[in-house]
């Protein structure tokens, strides 16, 4: 059993994610030896302002050293199954961005590869590890709500609004055809699987490109960044989802609705949901993280402070800070890289990760590709798990 500060990762990617990475690790006590950017001189430019380690000049090059025991995939989607295929023959436990691949073909074989190779592999759903979230999924999976009948909710943000607005998830080529469902869109559905114990078994879906033409600049834009009117901008026809409404089927009978959207003005990075039981519900919303409202109907309804000495004994170990002492975004980062590092810690995945793995970054391509073909066809579309990893 190693200590956390004698583990040491590697962070491919040093943009808005790659650093919330780096920033984590620092805070559970892991080393961060080592960055790959884009390219070179950007990671370099990057680690000078950012005071990142040492810059490796490849993928290969930072998988290669055999002192990394974790590399951490923080790069644009379409080359997540290249590199972490690359860090899976090297040895190494993998802590890979949704979505995992862009195709659920990779996905299935990168969990095959994981399997194979015994190492430590995780998707970073991380929104999972907001304590209330934690708590919701404790309370609906324990049956505090009685049977869960129906769950609804959004992902909602506005950085995107504008028709200057740019980044590399709006050029399909680097994040695949589907945008706002595959970036955001999966985590909600990830959270709305992890909360409820149930599968996504049929949905329907209406996607829609609000922004039909986008002026950018030459070169990249970082996540959540603003283009100048001033640079010399290019027009670019655009045919990837602004928005999406979902309706959603799961495994044991319940129903679900998602709104997801990148074009909502003030909106910056706003998550909710409603998960309605025969007995009671919970609310929560992203924006004010240590609240969440418990619904009843024959007595008065509750607010409840993320606390540990509340909450769940499932979910207290996972709290950072006391009660009153907010925790957010940063923090979903810091809770479940300590889930998934007391793995790494012990040299294997445990039978039952406290975390997301591979097979939930399969299951939610599966679902997001069912999206793609429900909204193409406009028909309800069932998702086959049959033949897929187990
Ligand atoms: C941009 O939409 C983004 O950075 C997503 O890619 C992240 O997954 C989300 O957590 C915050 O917003």
């Amino acid at each position: 059993m190693k200590k956390y500060s004698e583990l040491k990762a590697g962070v491919l990617g040093v943009g808005f994610i790659g650093v919330a990475h780096i920033e984590a690790l620092r805070r559970i006590g892991v080393a961060v030896v080592g960055v790959v950017g884009s390219t070179p001189e950007r990671a370099r430019a990057k680690a000078e302002a950012a005071d990142l380690p040492t810059v490796y000049e490849s993928v290969e090059a930072l998988a290669a050293d055999e002192a990394i025991d974790v590399i951490h995939i923080a790069s644009p989607n379409n080359v997540h199954y290249e590199q972490v295929l690359a860090c899976l023959n090297a040895g190494k436990h993998v802590v890979c961005e949704k979505p995992l691949a862009v195709t659920s073909e990779q996905s299935a074989e990168l969990v095959a590869a994981a399997r194979s190779a015994g190492v430590v592999n995780a998707v970073c759903f991380n929104l999972r590890f907001y304590p209330n979230v934690l708590q919701a999924g404790a309370m609906a999976r324990n049956g505090k709500l009685g049977k869960v009948n129906y769950i609804t909710g959004g992902y909602l943000q506005d950085w995107l609004l504008l028709d200057t607005d740019w980044n590399w998830r709006l050029v399909p080529e680097e994040a695949g055809e589907l945008r706002a469902v595959a970036d955001i869109g999966s985590h909600w559905l990830d959270l709305a699987r992890f909360m409820t114990g149930q599968d996504v078994v049929e949905v329907m879906a209406d996607l829609h490109t609000f922004v039909p033409v986008r002026r950018h600049p030459a070169g990249p834009v970082e996540t959540f960044a603003t283009t100048s009117e001033d640079d010399d901008l290019v027009e670019e026809p655009m045919s990837s989802d602004d928005a999406a409404s979902i309706m959603l089927r799961f495994s044991d009978g319940a129903r679900g609705l998602v709104a997801v959207s990148q074009v909502s003005a003030g909106r910056k990075n706003s998550i909710t949901f409603e998960i309605d039981g025969s007995e009671s519900s919970v609310s929560w919303f992203s924006e004010n993280p240590d609240m969440l409202t418990i619904g009843h109907r024959g007595r008065p309804n509750e607010l409840m402070h993320r606390d540990p000495s509340l909450a769940d004994p499932s979910v207290a170990p996972h709290i950072g800070y006391p009660g009153g002492h907010v925790e957010g975004y940063p923090d979903t980062f810091r809770a479940m890289f300590a889930a998934v590092y007391a793995d790494v810690a012990s040299g294997a995945p445990s039978a039952e990760p406290e975390y997301p793995t591979f097979k939930d970054g399969h299951d939610a391509l599966l679902v997001t590709e069912a999206v793609a073909r429900s909204a193409r066809e406009q028909r309800w579309i069932a998702i086959d798990r049959q033949g897929g990893p187990t």
